[in-house]
């Protein structure tokens, strides 16, 4: 993008803002970030395995705004790094949640793959890889107050727009500094929050965004699945 190498997820470079998500969801701030939710799919059939003929990306930081409680699925996908037999390993960490690895395999995800879920004992991590080419599908119960990142924890790639912001239950975020609305917050009152509830031991399928990683510019990109 502007001849900068960046990485986005479903053609969007995260671009973290100068006002604090907390401060400015709980403030009703309209300026703090973008108000439109990011897209959760590709808008276009995408060949994961082919670089894109357009190779522009676009920048946000809006929020992935979800429903408290609810069931999350999200289904990385992986996709070539904009050349041909490029495609790199991602260990994606989850800020907030713990969340159950369902599965992966190789190449385009495809809703027949939910079959061969595991949904007897899968794994109970916070950071889990997508492999080159490949899709790995997680599932998290939305049920801590607050706003929390989502990202490749290879730091550079982070800051090259390889990450996305999630956010439940703020209301229930208790005592967040009014100065969270400025231009710095005060951690220690913000990690103060308490849990309110526990996780459910009921699992409703609410959500499901695919969300790709591909070395950025890309103006037109992959993946669609929103299941309610
Ligand atoms: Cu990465």
């Amino acid at each position: 993008m502007d001849g900068y190498t960046k990485w986005s997820i479903n053609n969007v470079s995260l671009s973290l803002p100068a006002t604090p998500y907390l401060g400015s969801i709980r403030f009703g701030l309209k300026n703090g970030f973008d108000q439109t939710t990011p897209p959760e799919n590709f808008t276009v059939p995408y060949d994961v395995m082919k670089p894109p003929r357009n190779p522009n990306t676009t920048t946000g930081n809006g929020v992935y705004m979800l429903g408290y409680y609810s069931t999350v699925d999200v289904i990385l996908q992986n996709a070539n790094a904009l050349a041909e037999n490029v495609s790199e390993t991602h260990p994606w960490h989850l800020h907030g949640h713990d969340f159950w690895v369902l599965g992966y395999g190789e190449g385009r995800f495809t809703e027949a793959e939910e079959k061969r879920f595991n949904m007897k004992n899968p794994p109970y991590r916070n950071t889990a890889v997508i492999f080159p080419y490949g899709w790995t599908a997680l599932r998290f119960v939305a049920d801590n107050p607050g706003v929390w990142a989502f990202h490749c924890h290879i730091e550079p790639h982070l800051h090259l727009g390889m990450g996305v912001v999630l956010a439940e239950g703020v209301h229930r975020v208790p005592k967040i500094p009014q100065r969270s609305s400025f231009l710095w917050f005060d951690r220690e009152e913000v990690h103060d929050r308490k849990q309110f509830l526990m996780p459910s031991l009921i699992y409703r399928r609410v959500c499901c965004m695919i969300i790709s990683c591909m070395l950025s510019k890309l103006n037109w990109s992959p993946s669609i699945l929103y299941n309610i």
